[in-house]
């Protein structure tokens, strides 16, 4: 049995959740958020068995999107007089970061 956890952007998580529950595939939604953009997003806990784990990764890749996000740099301390512009930077955010751990053991007690 394997763990995937996956960390996809909110717009992404609800079709993903219903595409994996469409294929018997049962996942746990936490609100996360990433530290680069301290923006927030989805982790998704997925428990599958070895067999599953193509079509999960599958339904994830078909579900979740690339975007483009907007940083805007937090200003440097500056001297009396200096200026400073903050300019929005643009960065690419996903489809989705996954992770596949193996699970030693899987009980519900
Ligand atoms: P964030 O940490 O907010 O990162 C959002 C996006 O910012 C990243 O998209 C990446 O394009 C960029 N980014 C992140 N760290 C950067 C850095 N040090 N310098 C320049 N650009 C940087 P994704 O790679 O698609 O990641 C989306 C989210 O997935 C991340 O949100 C974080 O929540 C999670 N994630 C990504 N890599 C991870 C890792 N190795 N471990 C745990 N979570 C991770």
């Amino acid at each position: 049995m394997k763990l995937i956890i996956a960390v996809v952007q909110g717009e992404d998580a609800q079709r993903t959740v219903v595409a994996l529950t469409d294929r018997g595939i049962s996942s746990t939604r936490i609100a996360s958020s990433g530290g680069f953009l301290q923006q927030g997003n989805v982790t998704l806990m997925i428990g599958v068995e070895d067999a599953q784990v193509e079509v999960a990764l599958q339904l994830i890749h078909e579900n979740c999107r690339e975007r483009s996000r907007y940083l805007t740099p937090v200003p440097p301390l500056a001297e009396p007089g200096e200026f400073f512009m903050a300019y929005p930077v643009e960065v690419q955010v996903g489809g989705a970061t996954v992770f596949v751990v193996p699970v030693d053991s899987f009980e519900k007690i």
